[in-house]
């Protein structure tokens, strides 16, 4: 089976509800890009990459695309079986720029999920759940509607809450927590999420406001070093988002013990064979972990809870997707569904989603044939 040709295609996403608010950038609507390989036996796969907005991290929508421009030319006829073939092909052609490379990934898997007839989840080594657990992600916001919306998302269902906060007004981000824990308590384990956004001396002054509430501190700063600088000094667990850019960061993380977790997203990491790489590796070392991605529709969606059903369920945090700030679905059929705040696995094989194609319109560029 080879690759015959590359369909690239943009989508809109609005953000249901307003703009999503983080320390480090405010989003109103993301720009998705879907990569659709088709070969040469009729079959075709799809993968996805949505940065959140071009501040969040060092990609972006319009970049992803003229990386996929130089990429994909000298992908067609490459073999469509071969998820390192094809990386080492894309690699010869681009230095790094995972996060596109990972919409390539995606869809080989999916491709080669479709072509076998397995799901990406037994790709990825098998799955332990047909159904993962989700959370629920708060934006920047007045600590009575974070608190209240807490509540409701616990019962709703979700096991695990992520409350951001804006790094810029110390009482109010304290304010926010204590106001949350008096709201759930115990009902729900969560992560407060700095977003790069606090310095140093800020994280610290955070954590003495926050004592005795037992929350782990998801990416305060935004070095590595300023983060590693925290630890033994800040008196909970502290797990790196954005820090973790590829493999090698991941790898540096675990080897120096700085995190106690991480928050992944599979298209920072290069993919779902790369991010299953981060997952063994966190594995060697009992560290609980994510499975997300920045943004982005079904596919994407279908990509992380896939990877999280492969991860053992003690050190799973959950499978983030956009879902609930999104209106609409890329398959209208088999739409990835937050239900009581989990996800059941797509079933069927590779990803368990398609496009409707009609719905997407014409691609923007097609490579091959
Ligand atoms: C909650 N997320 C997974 C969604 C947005 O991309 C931000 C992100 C995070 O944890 O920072
Ligand atoms: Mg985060």
């Amino acid at each position: 089976m080879r690759i015959e040709h590359i369909n690239i295609y943009g989508v809109v996403l609005p953000v249901v509800g307003g703009p999503y608010r983080m320390a480090s950038a405010t989003v109103n609507g993301l720009d998705s890009t879907l990569v659709e390989i088709v070969a040469d036996n009729g079959l075709s796969g799809w993968g996805e990459t949505c940065p959140i907005g071009p501040v969040y991290q060092p990609h972006h929508a319009l970049g992803a695309r003229a990386a996929l421009e130089e990429i994909c030319p000298g992908l067609v006829g490459a073999d469509a079986t071969s998820t390192r073939t094809v990386a080492i092909r894309m690699d010869s052609r681009l230095t790094g720029h995972g996060y596109a490379k990972a919409a390539v990934d995606i869809a080989l898997m999916d491709l080669l999920g479709r072509h076998l007839g397995v799901s990406v989840g037994t790709l990825l080594g098998g799955a332990v759940t047909d159904r993962v657990p989700s959370y629920y992600s708060t934006i920047v916001g007045q600590p009575d509607d974070t608190a209240r919306i807490a509540r409701e998302k616990v019962e709703k269902g979700y096991p695990r809450l992520q409350i951001k906060v804006g790094g810029k007004n110390l009482e109010q981000d304290a304010e926010t927590v204590h106001k949350v824990w008096e709201a759930v308590g115990h009902r729900v384990r969560f992560a407060v999420d700095g977003n790069r956004g606090m310095t140093a001396a800020y994280a610290l002054q955070f954590d003495l406001l926050c004592e005795g509430i037992p929350f782990v501190l998801e990416q305060p700063c935004n070095t590595m070093e300023e983060n590693q600088g925290l630890k033994g000094r800040i008196r909970r667990p502290l797990y790196l988002d954005e820090s973790t850019e590829d493999l090698n960061a991941v790898l540096r993380a675990i080897a120096t013990g700085m995190a106690d977790g991480f928050g992944f997203k599979v298209t920072r990491l290069g993919g779902l064979t790369k991010a299953a790489v981060a997952r063994d590796l966190c594995a060697i070392r009992s560290l609980p972990h994510s499975c997300d991605d920045a943004w982005g529709g079904d596919v994407i969606a279908a990509a992380c809870v896939h990877l999280g059903s492969t991860v053992e369920p003690r050190r799973f945090e959950g499978a983030w997707i956009a879902q609930e700030y999104i209106e609409g679905h890329y398959d209208r059929e088999n739409p990835v569904l937050i239900e009581g705040g989990h996800i059941k696995v797509p079933k069927g094989p590779g990803l368990g989603v398609r496009p409707d194609k009609a719905s997407l319109g014409n691609p923007i560029a097609t490579y091959g044939r």
